[in-house]
């Protein structure tokens, strides 16, 4: 019985150094499992890619055997992903024996039932995105996805039989018009299903850095073994409970140019194993510098470890779910993020906290005084519920304005009820008011704080020290997130600028 939120983002190339790109979708994985996780279980699976000529084509420009140089590599993109506060499950690699035991289970058990045969293959090949086309599908001669020059190829090749399940297809889609977001991808993908769909070729024989076919026969095709990865971590056909517990996936998150694997032949290879297909994939847009995608071979990459040295992490993650709806593409400069940067999170949300503290300490020795019956429970009682809802139906942008609308009217009421002038008087009336509006301050802090911990895990967990929260900022929302849960009495401590400003120097590609 499935029992937890499972989120995947795809497994990475590691043929080259991570960028942006990547740390986008794994940021926004690791975002949608700590939002979860304010409910019940949850799984975060990432990883890498590690097969295929590819890499082994980049292991042998440095010099160094493929797995050495897989290796070498991994540590880089963990490295990274931990620079950017991500907190996943588990990470694999389908270098794996784990991994590599089940592409060889699934393969073995395909050809028995006739969902994988021997034919022959005869086609273009492009070696960049590691797929096979046909040749109506090129553009100029050329990829369409890359524009890169492509290979003839002819040769013995085992086949999976795509073809069967396009009427189950067809009928998945008509019946579940949500499981692939955003609606272009769904549409562009219905489209092709509606012209047709070829067997699809899943063995190699030109060269060797791959799981071997059972048998004998060269080498399992990279993509067939990739997608295998999102049931290999969660042991299928080892541990039934396991996997069970799991699957089918909550969310699987891609880049949009590799839907056509995840939503065409993704869903036919489970149900050629008799499970079922994710409940949702998500196929995002494209984070692009002057109109052109992100990419590791285009050269066009800013450094993502410069980017999070000169805004902070969070500030980073915070910008890329602010910027653009969840889908769209959108075009990163750092003009856009030093925006974002000094107008949200320095002047609405930083300064919030800062002048709260410093009030509550002058006026009150930094302890936080009784509500005398505050209403602003009525006001945003409604909104955890609200955010969380945003957040795991991927509307992050919207997520993010919704809170925002508690830091708009927190830093509004302070300049309305001016706590100013009424520190300065002694009527028991005044000075009731002023604690009430300083209890409303820190209060509404504690909540920030924990509605914003899935996406700044680390600046929430320094407002939770500076408010002096004894409670667990990561723990469900459904007791904690009642208007009144801080402690009077609590003694908050003032603490540096949550956003610095920042200096002014700017980065190179
Ligand atoms: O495709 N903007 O790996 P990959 C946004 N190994 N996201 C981007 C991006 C950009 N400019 N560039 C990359 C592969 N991404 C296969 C996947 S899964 C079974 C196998 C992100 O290293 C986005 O998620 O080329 C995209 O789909 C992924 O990185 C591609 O990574």
């Amino acid at each position: 019985m499935k029992h937890a939120y499972y989120v995947t983002t795809p497994i990475y190339y590691i043929s080259g150094n991570p960028h942006i790109g990547h740390v986008y979708t794994t940021v926004v994985a690791d975002v949608l499992a700590r939002t979860a996780r304010t409910q019940g279980p949850a799984f975060f699976l990432t990883g890498t890619d590690e097969h295929g000529q590819k890499v082994a084509d980049a292991a042998a420009a440095a010099g160094v055997a493929p797995q050495e140089w897989c290796d070498l590599l991994v540590p880089r993109w963990q490295a990274l992903f931990a620079a950017y506060h991500v907190a996943y499950d588990d990470f694999i690699r389908t270098t794996q024996s784990r991994h590599e035991r089940v592409v060889a289970a699934v393969f073995e058990r395909l050809r028995a039932s006739g969902d994988i045969y021997l034919g022959t293959y005869e086609g273009w090949y492009c070696v960049q995105d590691e797929t096979f086309w046909l040749e109506s599908k090129l553009v100029d001669g050329k990829c369409p996805t890359c524009s890169r020059a492509v290979s003839r190829l002819s040769e013995e090749s085992w086949f999976f039989r795509l073809s069967r399940y396009r009427d189950r297809l067809l009928e998945h889609y008509r019946a579940n018009p949500q499981w692939v977001r955003p609606r272009s991808v769904y549409n562009e993908m219905m489209a092709i299903l509606e012209s047709g769909l070829d067997d699809f070729s899943i063995s190699r024989s030109t060269f060797d850095w791959g799981i071997p076919i059972p048998g004998g026969g060269g080498v399992i095709y990279v993509w067939f073994d990739a997608l295998l990865n999102y049931i290999s971590a969660i042991d299928w056909s080892t541990d039934d409970a396991r996997f069970h517990a799991y699957w089918p996936a909550s969310v699987q998150l891609i880049g949009k140019e590799i839907a056509r694997f995840h939503t065409l032949v993704w869903p036919a290879v489970l149900w050629a194993l008799g499970e079922a297909a994710p409940e949702l994939v998500f196929a995002h847009g494209w984070i692009t510098v002057d109109g052109q995608k992100i990419g590791k071979s285009l050269g066009n990459a800013v450094d993502p470890y410069a980017l999070a040295t000169r805004f902070g992490a969070d500030a980073m993650r915070y910008f890329l779910l602010r910027e653009a709806p969840f889908g769209s593409d959108f075009s990163y400069s750092e003009e856009k993020i030093e925006q974002r940067y000094n107008a949200d999170l320095g002047n609405d949300l930083g300064n919030l906290v800062k002048r709260t503290l410093a009030m509550l300490q002058k006026y009150r020795g930094g302890v936080v005084p009784h509500p005398h019956g505050s209403d602003f429970s009525n006001r945003f009682g409604e909104l955890p519920p609200r955010v969380r809802s945003l957040l795991l139906n991927l509307e992050f942008r919207e997520a993010l304005t919704a809170i925002w609308e508690l830091v708009v009217t927190l830093n509004r009421r302070i300049d309305e009820t001016k706590p100013w002038v009424l520190a300065k008087s002694e009527a028991a009336e005044d000075v009731r008011r002023l604690d009430a509006l300083l209890y409303d301050l820190c209060e509404g802090l504690r909540w920030l704080a924990m509605l914003l911990y899935p996406v700044m895990p680390e600046r929430t967990r320094e407002i939770w020290r500076q408010l002096g929260e004894p409670g667990a900022l990561d723990g469900s929302w459904e007791h904690a997130l009642q208007w009144g849960g801080l402690a009077t009495g609590t003694q908050t401590t003032q603490g540096d600028a949550l956003f610095p400003r920042l200096e002014p120097v700017t980065l190179q590609t």
